[in-house]
């Protein structure tokens, strides 16, 4: 049975202080109650050591948000994913829009971080999406299909399983706009169903696909009710426990 997951991107917000408070404020909320998902919040690399410390990592799941495309050595103001997983980070989000569009992000080089995350038991949350313009041209599914192709498909099944995906069309990432519930659950199903062309159905059965793009606590409901979607990556909405809870608890 696939994991559904509840995932935070705090992306370049708060202060060591206030995050370590906000991860704080979450453990609090989630000690002695039971939830039907995974939580996971993905900190900026400088909190990591810290939240790590802080919570229940048996109840929260802390994630970089990024990691270097090298094993180590001399490249100035990288992180690496040991580095990451020395922290006691257990995930990874890569691939996010943000990085593909402000940091030049090729397929190539997320496919290295892909790997290097793998080597160092991270589980990469990796994003895909299309832009705006790629949807209105009705080419959505095959910008997906091959965001997926070419930064994962030379996985063996047995590494593609320790992947989590994250659909986050780019047109609904800090717009406001979200997907439907029904173009989310037919991308994440047109997803599942490449999954299960190249790693077989049992592989693509068990693969957590998460929705990304202005979730929020009045459509996460609608869109986790959807067979196909696992979950959600959570931008805005996951900088505060009052916004946060609600989304881990519409499952
Ligand atoms: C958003 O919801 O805006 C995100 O980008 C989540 O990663």
């Amino acid at each position: 049975m696939r994991k559904k997951i509840v995932a935070g991107n705090w992306k370049m917000n708060k202060n060591l202080q206030e995050g370590l408070a906000l991860a704080q404020e979450l453990d609090a909320a989630l000690k002695g109650k039971t939830v039907n998902c995974d939580v996971v919040i993905g900190t900026p690399f400088i909190h990591l050591t810290s939240v790590v410390n802080a919570v229940d990592t048996t109840k929260i799941g802390v994630a970089a948000q990024n990691c270097a495309d090298k094993a180590s050595g001399a490249y100035t103001g990288e992180v690496s994913a040991e580095m990451v997983a020395s922290t006691g980070a257990k995930y990874v989000i890569l691939g996010h829009s943000e990085r593909r569009a402000y940091y030049h992000e090729t397929a190539e080089i997320l496919k290295e971080k892909v790997l290097l995350a793998l080597k160092n038991n991270l589980t990469p949350i990796f994003c895909i999406g299309e832009v705006l313009e790629e949807r209105e041209a009705g080419r959505h599914f095959e910008v997906v299909k091959s965001q997926i192709e070419e930064s994962l498909f030379d996985l063996s099944a047995e590494d593609f399983s320790k992947i989590v995906l994250a659909y986050e069309p780019v047109w609904a990432i800090g717009t406001g706009k979200t997907a439907t519930a029904e173009q989310a659950q037919e991308m994440h199903a047109f997803i599942r169903k490449t999954l299960a062309g190249k790693y077989g159905e049992e592989v693509a059965d068990n693969t957590s696909i998460l929705y990304g793009g202005s979730c929020n606590a009045s459509n996460a409901k609608e869109l986790f009710a959807n067979p196909d979607v696992d979950g959600g990556l959570i931008g805005g909405a996951s900088l505060g426990v009052d916004k946060f809870m609600p989304i881990v608890e519409a499952f």
